[in-house]
């Protein structure tokens, strides 16, 4: 690296490298100098905000250190990377994350505690970067730190969205969507405003011949957007390697602010043509499992791919290799179809700008592919209009078309006597209007297609993309259960559980080799090891009761059973059922005389999550919950046992808190509608049980800690079909419980009974899609279990303690190996 210099500017150069600070005093020197410089504020009036300012930016500065050695390193070894295209990062905070990463925590809360400050309320200053919506999302910031961690050559590519998932008000029990404009102030990112790349739009195709007589398509005409990369550095934990993030901002292309319009006079109109540009990148669509197909959101796509492949072809072109390698120094994942249009930028680039001819592109394209499919559920399968595509992007369409023609070909040639399979599997579905169906070219242009957890991929094996097992064979479809980072889900969220299970293990060792934790068994039965155990969640559960009574002026015990789900709120996650449970808890309890009532497990069931905001059911289920709260915490005759809590704005920061806190957490989908769940695994690894349904990760969860260490209920994923048939064309008796509970409701027991119509009409009158009285009787079968084995404090400990022990699986440094090795082709790349 150094030999890049020349030698006559290179020992001024290489005298001044900058390492950062190595210790306390040097730490508290870089955050004065911060603070009087950078910041430009007296040290005499520095409060927590700037102290986290400065403290950000000592630590941005470390990291940077880390990131450009990576990033040369890369660049010299010319290796090959993993490109991670997502329109979704959930990256939480990142300050306290740079400082665990960096192995600097202790000094850091050394150094402020000196200045003046407590370290959690610096670390707490700080606004989560929420670009993201739920499970996707946060799977892709987590799938970053793996990379990292291990070494992999690896850049993540996105939006750079000035506004992210709204903030969750609740105002009178009803959700309330407030903007989160969350860049004011933003240390983590490096704007690259000389990395730049101009983005086309609409205009038309013409063919012309070129010198040799061959045709070729033209793309011209239209509009034009700049985009602007952001960059923002990920550091692995007890490593150098920091990769990249870039994420794009876009605004209007330097030509395009008129000078034309801005010369005659129509200032006004060349600031709306700004801003139009700019909007392009402003807001995350805050749907979560839902398409709802707008202009605006496949313009996003478009220009966040093809600035992406821009950028990764650009840096290609530098190692003068021939195309074929582009294969061997390129793998591109797409994180569910929202990139799919990459598949068909690159063929364009390589056909139209490259001169490749169509099969050598195409085999390019594919080896470069992998495509990983998140969601089962139709209302969430991508599919544009033919016209809406023509119309944006009219080159792209035509490549669409001829993809979809050789592959119908090849599959006629190979199926002839199938009247019906090209129909069913065309790219193009030939409805009025006609759609292009986005899994499905997904599927043809990639090399490999994996599910997120093993019964979903069997499921998508078998129902979605059947006929493509059959075209393709079943070696193109695989595999690979999501994983969670321990550095955030158990180092930094529980520090004090971490702490103890290092003690146990042989140090801090299990946080890059989650497997160790199974040493953890051999001190099951040790008297104080259990007792330190049950005082750490004792402690999460004080300080979650604390926040409880803060923001929601609520007295809970922290000795009753906590009983949480946290997550978007969804039918097929079934909030529903868990507020209708509740609802027959607190009927049976009213119903108890007062000796009984003591004999009761007391219970505090915590919900939160949002709502999209045009997801109306899901806003009633908000709505239910909160006025049975508003019910069951006031009502004298039930005291501690039973709580209702609603927790406003749940996000990354929020869950670090909550899930250390959870004695019992809900993952109740039904039953093949989950495609994997990843909180089910946080809270597990928090020394949590669960009650969950046989669905997505549960499964494997099952397996690896044992069916005695949790709680499963239901309705199975092969029966599904079948019930939901009766449904319709049979029988279908709600069941008793059930109908005392919408009875309840009904009654007026929690406000205005019109209000909950549709919940409950669901139920009984439109065919119960999501199977809520079909599971009724053995969810609260379970919960009655659940509450005898709680009273055993010394049995449930046990089980807690051999299922951490045993979840060493779902480590998303197991998850992305098997990426790097089964689909991506990739080495570590050590700093
Ligand atoms: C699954 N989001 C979880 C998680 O694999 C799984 C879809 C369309 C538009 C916008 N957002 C989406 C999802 O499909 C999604 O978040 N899926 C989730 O992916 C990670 O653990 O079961 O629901």
């Amino acid at each position: 690296v150094e030999a890049s210099i020349p030698e006559p500017q290179r020992a001024a150069w290489t005298k001044h490298e900058f390492s950062g600070f190595q210790n306390k005093e040097e730490f508290e020197r870089e955050v004065v100098r911060h603070v009087e410089t950078t910041l430009a504020r007296s040290i005499y009036n520095c409060d927590e905000s700037a102290a986290y300012s400065a403290s950000s930016l000592a630590f941005r500065d470390r990291l940077v250190q880390g990131w450009n050695k990576t990033q040369q390193r890369q660049t010299f070894t010319d290796s090959k990377r993993i490109y991670y295209l997502s329109l979704e990062f959930l990256m939480g905070r990142a300050l306290d994350n740079a400082m665990l990463n960096l192995g600097a925590k202790e000094v850091a809360k050394e150094g402020l505690a000196e200045l003046g400050f407590r370290i959690e309320d610096i670390v707490g200053q700080e606004h989560d970067a929420a670009l993201g919506n739920g499970g996707l999302g946060r799977l892709a910031a987590c799938f970053l730190d793996s990379m990292a961690t291990l070494n992999y050559p690896a850049w993540g590519y996105g939006l750079r969205y000035r506004y992210g998932i709204f903030k969750q008000e609740i105002i009178d029990g009803y959700q309330v969507e407030v903007p989160d404009y969350w860049l004011d102030f933003n240390p983590w990112e490096f704007p690259r405003h000389d990395v730049t790349v101009d983005i086309q739009f609409y205009g038309q195709v013409r063919k012309s011949q070129d010198e040799n007589g061959k045709t070729v398509a033209i793309w011209e005409g239209g509009e034009t957007v700049t985009a602007v990369a952001y960059d923002v550095p990920t550091p692995g934990y007890d490593t150098p390697s920091t990769n990249n993030l870039r994420l794009w901002s876009s605004k209007a292309a330097s030509g395009e602010f008129d000078f034309q319009k801005f010369n005659s006079g129509d200032y006004e109109s060349s600031v709306a043509d700004q801003q139009r540009a700019e909007t392009i990148s402003a807001v995350l669509y805050p749907n979560d499992n839902l398409d709802r197909g707008k202009e605006l959101r496949i313009k996003q796509q478009y220009f966040w791919v093809a600035a992406s492949l821009y950028d990764i072809v650009r840096r290609f072109k530098k190692s003068k290799r021939s195309w074929n390698e582009f294969p061997d120094q390129v793998a591109i994942q797409l994180n569910d179809t929202h990139p799919t249009l990459a598949i068909v930028e690159l063929q364009r680039i390589l056909i139209d700008v490259e001169g490749l001819e169509w099969d050598e592109a195409w085999n390019i394209v594919t080896s470069t592919f992998g495509y990983t499919n998140h969601t089962v559920l139709p209302e969430a399968l991508e599919k544009w209009p033919v016209g809406l595509i023509q119309h944006l992007l009219p080159r792209h369409l035509q490549i669409i078309y001829d993809i979809n023609l050789f592959f119908l070909q090849s599959v006629e040639k190979r199926f002839p006597e199938d009247r019906d399979i090209l129909r069913r599997v065309s790219i193009i579905e030939e409805s009025q209007p006609k759609m292009v169906r986005m899994a499905y070219l997904a599927v043809v242009g990639s090399h490999k297609v994996n599910g997120v957890a093993e019964l979903h991929s069997d499921l998508i094996q078998t129902t979605i993309f059947k006929d493509f097992v059959t075209i393709f064979g079943e070696d193109k479809f695989t595999n690979v259960t999501n994983g969670i980072t321990p550095r955030r889900w158990l180092h930094q969220a529980n520090p004090r559980l971490s702490e103890l299970i290092a003690s146990k293990t042989g140090g801090y060792e299990f946080l890059k080799d989650l497997t160790l934790l199974n040493k953890l068994e051999l001190f099951v039965d040790d008297k104080t090891f259990r007792k330190e155990w049950a005082e750490i969640k004792f402690a999460n559960k004080v300080r979650l009761a604390k926040y409880i009574k803060s923001t929601l002026n609520v007295n809970v015990n922290p000795a009753a059973l906590f009983d949480v789900q946290v997550k978007r709120i969804h039918e097929y996650k079934r909030q529903q059922l868990n507020i209708f449970g509740v609802i027959h808890r607190y009927l049976t309890l009213k119903a108890m005389s007062p000796e009984e009532r003591k004999k009761q497990q007391p219970r505090v069931s915590i919900f939160g999550g949002k709502a999209a905001p045009g997801y109306w059911m899901a806003k009633q289920i908000i709505h239910l919950i909160n006025n049975v709260g508003g019910v069951v915490n006031q009502d004298p005759d039930i005291g501690d046992l039973l709580k209702v809590i609603f927790l406003e704005d749940y996000n990354v920061s929020k869950a670090e808190m909550i899930i250390p806190a959870s004695d019992l957490s809900e993952h109740i989908s039904t039953a093949g509608t989950e495609a994997s769940g990843t909180s089910n695994m946080k809270f597990v690894l928090n020394g949590g049980l669960i009650i969950g349904t046989c669905d997505g990760a549960n499964i494997e969860i099952t397996r690896e800690i044992g069916q005695e260490n949790i709680f499963l209920f239901g309705t199975l994923s092969e029966d599904v079909e079948d019930l939901r048939h009766m449904h319709t064309y049979g029988e279908h008796p709600i069941d008793p419980n059930l109908a005392k509970v919408f009875d309840a409701i009904q009654g007026g027991m929690f406000g205005e009974p019109n209000d909950f119509n549709a919940m409950i009409s669901a139920v009984r009158d439109h065919g119960d899609y999501y199977l809520v009285s079909d599971d009724f009787q053995s969810y609260i079968d379970t919960h009655k279990m659940v509450d005898t084995e709680y009273q055993n404090q010394e049995e449930w400990i046990s089980k807690c303690i051999r299922s951490v022990a045993r979840m060493g699986f779902f480590s998303s440094d197991r998850c992305i190996n098997e990426y790097a090795e089964g689909i991506w082709n990739i080495e570590p790349l050590a700093v």
